[in-house]
């Protein structure tokens, strides 16, 4: 399989990679109980169309960056599952507009995504690693991990809180984009959160500058900013597809080499600016 030019990957994400919300009328969702608990508005009327974006990742490598004003100069920011910003402001910044979390953090054993503060700013929204290309009722009835009591307990507590769950089929269009442009056999697990959370800034974005995807000269085993654990599969991947993601990542960035070096920075169009 010979790699597209990144103009023509870029038209492959943006005509087939469908970012949606679920909505009252999906499938098993179009009951009344789940109407009360989805919000109200539509994900883009939530949003509306955002200019300047930055996606930050939880890497190690963000630690003593500075980074932190420069990321709080775009329009909107999007982080990812735990990652916090009391004590890291420095480096990691401030600002919240989207949350994107895992299922396995949206359990009903995991009370501390009830209880901490930091859940409660800006969009939320979570994803669940669906079986590949399955219908809606199909995950629904088997999701990886059953989240949608926690969600319902979450949104009694939080009814003002934007919180929408990810339509599961994103991923799949996505990792097939993933596998047709690697040399390799990718084995079928769904990309990481940081590559759906490009994925989706791009569509409301006008640009998109992604931190530490792409490690910076800081590079570490050290998996996150926001703690001691070393892990070098935090980085190259284990479950997720990582290393197939950054690839494509580096192969459409816009930015210069420099930038990744220097700030661990990657530029990418928001797909109202790719002409195909
Ligand atoms: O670690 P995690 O990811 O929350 O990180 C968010 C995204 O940042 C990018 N990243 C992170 C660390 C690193 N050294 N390099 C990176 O590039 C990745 O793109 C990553 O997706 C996830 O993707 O949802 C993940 O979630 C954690 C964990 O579930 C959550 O942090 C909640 O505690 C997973 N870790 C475990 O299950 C132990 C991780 O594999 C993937």
């Amino acid at each position: 399989a010979a790699k597209l030019s990144p103009e023509k990957l870029l038209c492959q994400l943006r005509d087939r990679v469908n970012v949606t919300m679920i909505q009252g009328s999906d499938g098993p969702f179009d009951t009344s109980e789940w109407q009360q608990y989805l919000p109200g508005k539509s994900f883009n009327e939530t949003v509306g169309r955002l200019g300047r974006c930055a996606v930050v990742s939880s890497a190690g490598s963000l630690k003593s960056s500075h980074l932190g004003q420069e990321i709080d100069s775009h329009d909107a920011v999007l982080r990812f599952n735990g990652a916090p910003i009391k004590g890291f402001q420095e480096d990691v910044g401030q600002k919240t507009t989207i949350r994107l979390v895992n299922s396995q953090l949206v359990t009903v054993e995991e009370q501390q995504f009830r209880s901490e503060a930091l859940y409660n700013t800006g969009i939320l929204i979570v994803w669940d690693p669906a079986p590949y290309h399955a219908e809606i009722h199909e995950w629904y009835r088997k999701p990886d991990y059953n989240f949608f009591e926690s969600y319902k307990l979450y949104r009694r507590t939080h009814p003002e809180q934007p919180f929408y769950i990810l339509n599961p089929k994103m991923q799949w269009q996505l990792w097939d984009i993933l596998q047709e442009n690697s040399m390799e056999h990718i084995q079928p697990n769904p990309p990481s959160s940081g590559m759906l959370g490009i994925v989706i800034m791009m569509t409301l974005c006008d640009e998109v500058d992604v931190y530490e995807f792409l490690p910076s000269k800081r590079q570490t085993d050290i998996c996150h900013y926001y703690q001691k654990f070393h892990d070098r599969a935090c980085t190259m991947g284990a479950y997720h597809p990582l290393l197939f993601e950054k690839n494509l990542v580096k192969h459409i960035n816009q930015g210069t080499d420099e930038d990744i070096y220097t700030h661990g920075k990657v530029t990418l169009p928001g797909f109202r600016n790719v002409h195909c």
